[in-house]
């Protein structure tokens, strides 16, 4: 097998050894000479105005350049955070976007918020300062829960957004979905939560800002996941124009949405670098990451089924509560229009009807996070769905099959008005079903009881939207230089996944050469390329689709610079394996000799729909009813992402999301007081994190439909894991206590809550 087939059935990623070597260069490591650093003052009250700010002290402490607090924000003008509801909600509704001075001026209203930054010439003597800033607080009755904070009487965030509601919306048809439940032979109904958690990349934030007076512009190292997004963000907290903004980044160690937007910390090291006449770097703490990255999911969900007699599904209604916290975090937009897209799962149903809610709260804001409302919105359906196979006594994966969009529906548009490209639902059943071993499971139930353990199955069939996004289009820079190298310039930048490996493998297969010959450069700060951010798993159906289109572009070029070479014409030019030949001649032309000369350079561009990756995944889960503690025992997943660029990388991204979703459904949870709005879980002390042992080993198979919106036939793939196992583990766990006449349970699922809730079942039984 040579190198090229290797990448292509999956080999090592070209960027491993650096990774794992310990040579990777992630936002912290950046250094510049001259430069100070940076220590934020965070409120420690959940809703407080600011009655005096006092920072003598702190200037006096040696080392200490500067101190910049909420007035400074204020009158640098960087007030407004961007936010993307720009859509009219429920009767022409604009959403409320309070101000948010990028350090906090008047009010605080979440523990953890900026509101003053210390500079000075060691990290150790600007956190010692920051101790010495005198905040006077009068203390204001908060509200962290979303459902209380919409309540008449509940505290009121901001003077600009009555009732705390800063946005309601609506999809889908009303009067056909209550016209449907009218008819319907039964009704499910289930409340969830998707719940909140920390996303927890294992690089904190960091950011290191230098300003360059005499071309009045900033230059950020920074983790981030592209640079398009960030960029247009930033500029329009700050409004510093886009091309006075430039980023470089070369290893970013996760991001997970979380890392894509812009955070009031980067701008307001901007007010410093700029003061200053120096760069300052500021590098957050786990706490701080905890108290200020933005948090991820947080809904509250009610759906209802309606089911005709023969168990086809009729008509769905959900009501949402999406709380966004204090502020309006870009991500509020995933949230509504995600779930709105995939709100009919992988299900034929008539009528569709959702209404959406969007409370502030005392609370860290709420951002993009692995999914972005896809795996929120397949958990609601997903556990309506097996509910009501059990409520009907039909089998879980014949309720599925009963009412799947047949192959030959695609393209389906649904109810909501998104239009599903292709899939094949009944095979990717079939061969979960065999994989997972379904027949068999009342055995492997039989003998889990003779060892004292509840033992259940979990079945889940999802789908979600990639690829889209918000670039005008994605573009792809190719350089080709004489010693045949080929450099890929992309806008959309890898936070672990791999790209380097992937990109480069596209473009050297599209070329025929060998892989070693391409490089991938991510986000050259002076880029002018567009194109979208990694995120929305849409970087191989986006940039990736480009690749391949750049290298024809490049084969078409070179024909007719060979056929110059070759004195013919181009069309008597075919290329093959590096090489331009062609019956005509005995010479050939190889493509390093193209640019001897000088670098050959190209831009090809593409812009994509939405493609829709989908899968089945089955997990059995083993309860100790004397400890409440859940052991997952089985765990099978067949996805269909089209045709595979990197098999080893397309499991490592279903492995991580799938854990990603075991550590939500089994232990991650963010929680406030209710009284102080404190939060409980800051640190890693008390915030669950996913260990290798909470997973065996995934069985895992590939159901390829080719995608035709990508050139490639990809479909994203990097959700994908965490949207299909957060329903089918809590699938799993409810189906192992239902005998006990247990129906329901909120994520988390720890030892705790499954252990109260057998001893409140047995009590129930009189056992
Ligand atoms: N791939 C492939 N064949 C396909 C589809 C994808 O070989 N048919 C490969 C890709 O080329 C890429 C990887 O799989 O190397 C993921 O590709 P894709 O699905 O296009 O998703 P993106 O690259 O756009 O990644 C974004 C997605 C999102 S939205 C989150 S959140 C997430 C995720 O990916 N965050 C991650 N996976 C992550 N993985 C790591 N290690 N770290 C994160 O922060």
């Amino acid at each position: 097998m040579d190198t090229h087939d290797k990448h292509h059935h999956g080999g090592n990623r070209v960027e491993d050894f650096r990774l794992i070597t310990g040579a990777g260069k992630y936002a912290a490591d950046w250094n510049v000479p001259g430069q100070l650093f940076g220590h934020f003052v965070r409120s420690d009250r959940a809703h407080a105005q600011i009655v005096a700010l006092n920072t003598e002290q702190a200037l006096k402490h040696p080392g200490v350049t500067h101190v910049f607090t909420g007035a400074d924000a204020v009158s640098a003008g960087y007030t407004k955070a961007p936010h993307a509801l720009t859509f009219p909600g429920r009767n022409g509704m604009q959403a409320r976007a309070p101000a948010r001075p990028v350090l906090a001026h008047g009010k605080v209203r979440f523990v953890g918020e900026a509101l003053a930054l210390v500079v000075a010439t060691s990290a150790a003597a600007a956190q010692s300062a920051a101790e010495l800033v005198e905040v006077d607080y009068r203390d204001l009755p908060c509200v962290v829960d979303p459902e209380g904070a919409l309540a008449p009487g509940a505290p009121q965030l901001h003077d600009d957004v009555p009732g705390n509601l800063a946005f309601e919306t609506e999809a889908g048809d009303a009067q056909a979905v209550a016209a449907a439940f009218a008819n319907a032979a039964h009704v499910t109904r289930l409340k969830v939560e998707s719940t909140r958690v920390a996303p927890s990349p294992m690089e904190p934030r960091a950011c290191l800002v230098t300003y360059d007076a005499a071309r009045d512009e900033y230059r950020f190292n920074v983790c981030m996941q592209g640079v398009t997004t960030l960029r247009k963000m930033m500029s329009s907290y700050t409004k510093v124009p886009e091309d006075k903004l430039k980023f470089e980044a070369r290893d970013v160690g996760g991001g997970f949405g979380q890392r894509t937007p812009a955070y009031p910390e980067y701008c307001a090291l901007m007010i410093a670098a700029k003061a200053a006449g120096r760069p300052v770097k500021w590098i957050s703490t786990r706490v701080d990451g905890f108290l200020t990255d933005n948090h991820g999911r947080n809904n509250i969900i009610s759906g209802e089924l309606a089911l005709d007699r023969d168990g086809k599904f009729l008509a769905m209604r959900m009501d949402w509560v999406n709380d966004m916290g204090a502020y309006l975090a870009p991500g509020a937009m995933g949230h509504i229009r995600n779930t709105t897209t995939c709100m009919t799962g992988v299900y034929r149903i008539p009528a569709l009807y959702a209404t959406y809610r969007v409370p502030l709260t005392n609370t860290t804001p709420v951002g993009a996070y692995r999914g972005a409302g896809r795996p929120d919105i397949a958990y609601a359906v997903e556990r309506l769905v097996n509910q009501a196979a059990a409520e009907l006594g039909i089998d879980a994966a014949e309720l599925r099959r009963r009412n799947f969009i047949p192959p030959e529906a695609f393209p389906y548009k649904t109810a909501t008005g998104s239009v599903y490209e292709i899939a094949d639902l009944p095979g990717l059943l079939a061969k979960a079903l065999k994989l997972g071993d379904w027949q068999g499971f009342a055995a492997r139930r039989a003998k889990s009881a003779a060892a004292g353990k509840l033992r259940g199955i979990g079945i889940s069939t999802v789908i979600e939207n990639t690829g889209a996004g918000n670039a005008p289009v994605d573009e792809i820079e190719l350089q080709l230089d004489a010693s045949g190298t080929i450099t890929v310039y992309t806008v959309s930048k890898a936070q672990g996944h791999g790209h380097e490996t992937t990109l480069a493998t596209i473009v050297a297969d599209a070329l025929g050469v060998p892989q070693e010959q391409v490089k991938v450069v991510q986000c050259a700060p002076d880029t002018r390329l567009q194109g979208n951010h990694t995120g929305g798993s849409r970087t191989t159906v986006g940039a990736g689709s480009v690749c391949y289109l750049a290298a024809q572009k490049l084969i078409e070029q070179g024909k007719a610079l060979a056929a110059l070479e070759l004195k013919l014409e181009p069309s008597q030019i075919n290329y093959a394996k590096g090489e331009f030949r062609s019956s005509e001649s005995p010479r050939t032309v190889k493509l390093a000799e193209l640019a001897k000369a000088k670098t050959l350079s190209l831009t090809a561009e593409g812009k994509f729909g939405s493609t829709f990756p989908n899968g089945c995944h089955i997990a059995e889960v083993e309860v100790d009813p004397e400890t409440g503690a859940a052991q997952i025992v089985d765990y099978c997943a067949v996805d269909d992402c089209g045709n595979v660029i990197n098999h080893a990388i397309v499991e490592g991204q279903l492995h991580g999301g799938v854990v990603q979703g075991a550590g939500q459904v089994f232990g991650e949870h963010v929680v406030y007081d209710r009284e102080s709005g404190q939060p409980l879980a800051a640190s890693f002390m008390d915030y669950y994190m996913p260990r290798a042992g909470l997973l065996p080993s995934l069985r895992v198979e590939e159901h390829a439909t080719p995608s035709k919106v990508s050139p490639l036939g990809v479909k994203g793939v990097g959700e994908s894991g965490c949207t299909a196992s957060l329903p089918v583990l809590v699938n799993a766990v409810i189906d192992a206590l239902r005998p006990l006449g247990i129906q329901h349970l909120d994520m988390p699922l720890t030892p705790s809550k499954l252990w109260h809730a057998i001893q409140a079942a047995k009590c129930v039984a009189g056992d």
